[in-house]
């Protein structure tokens, strides 16, 4: 029998599954070091805590690591359902509410090494959480895209930890009720920006879509987010607000130290702002996030589906 120690929590209702104990040692290397170390030589402890049965394709993995600098309070790497992460706003939000669950750190700022970057991180009084990301930007501007079926789409290639494609004229209602005609439409799009080479910078995978709606009463926007393995986020997804704002502070239509709310497609929300240095934008979100178990997970020799349902 193996055994996986976890704690669970979820940022604005996305959850995050944070791995405390029982995946193999990979060493102490950088955090990107350490991901790929995971996916190439054991991707099944990936599979096995976020798949069904014993996950699902919302679950968001965070594996604790030591971290390199003596100055940080953890390392962290992300996966989920399809794969790695680079950075996940929603999921360091939980991990620090995880980290003061546990004991090990206290109200104050806490430096967080993710393979993209070390992130600061501030737990207030109030149990809130912000994360001072690294820095995003936008890369391509009002790309047209070709999508069978529908008028062209134009939308924004951004950056904030993750890559994204923002489009705001989409013709989609942005609603709760409207989630599987979302996911639909934010699949293809994300087929046809592969199918006709449109990127992130050197090449990369562009796997998350956002559409954003304007008319939410209590925010400055609502958004849908596509996750890499077609789930949606349930936060308004903190690398993806980054990536927003990065956006808006292009288009100089947020000034820095300006509180942007994000809402999310459920109605949770983020606040977001962003300062510059050195030229560059750094986000900042804030955000909660709640506690929901405590668990070892159970991985039996005999179970055929053990190490996680791959279809
Ligand atoms: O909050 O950055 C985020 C995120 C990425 C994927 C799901 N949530």
């Amino acid at each position: 029998m193996q055994r996986i120690q976890v704690i669970d929590s979820h940022t604005g209702g996305e959850p995050t599954r944070l791995v405390i104990g029982g995946f193999p040692d990979l060493g102490k290397g950088s955090m990107a070091e350490r991901r790929a170390l995971l996916a190439e030589r054991h991707d099944q402890w990936r599979a096995a805590a976020v798949l069904e049965p014993r996950g699902s394709d919302v679950v968001v993995g965070a594996l604790l690591c030591e971290p390199v600098s003596p100055d940080a309070a953890a390392g962290v790497v992300f996966f989920n359902n399809a794969g790695y992460l680079g950075m996940c706003g929603h999921g360091t939000i939980g991990l620090v509410a995880s980290l003061a669950h546990m004991g090990r750190i206290g109200v104050g700022e806490h430096r967080i090494e993710t393979p993209v970057g070390t992130v600061t991180t501030t737990l207030h009084e109030d149990g809130s959480v912000s994360v001072r990301n690294v820095p995003a930007y936008r890369h391509l501007h009002q790309v047209a895209v070709d999508l069978p079926g529908h008028r062209t789409v134009r939308g924004d290639v951004a950056y904030g930890g993750n890559w994204f494609f923002l489009v705001s004229e989409h013709g989609q209602r942005v609603a709760s009720d409207n989630l599987a005609a979302l996911i639909d439409y934010t699949a293809a799009l994300r087929q046809a920006l592969a199918a006709q080479g449109i990127t992130g910078a050197n090449g990369a995978e562009i796997d998350h879509i956002e559409l954003f709606a304007n008319d939410d009463a209590g925010a400055d926007s609502r958004n849908f987010v596509l996750c890499p393995g077609n789930a949606y986020d349930r936060s308004p997804c903190g690398t993806g607000t980054s990536a927003k704002i990065a956006c808006l502070a292009a288009d100089g239509k947020l000034a820095p130290g300006a509180v942007w709310k994000q809402a999310s497609v459920i109605g949770s929300v983020f606040e977001a702002s962003y300062a510059m240095d050195g030229g560059q934008v750094i986000p900042t979100l804030r955000g909660r996030a709640h506690i929901s178990a405590e668990a070892t997970l159970l991985i039996e020799d005999a179970d055929p589906f053990g190490w996680g349902i791959r279809l």
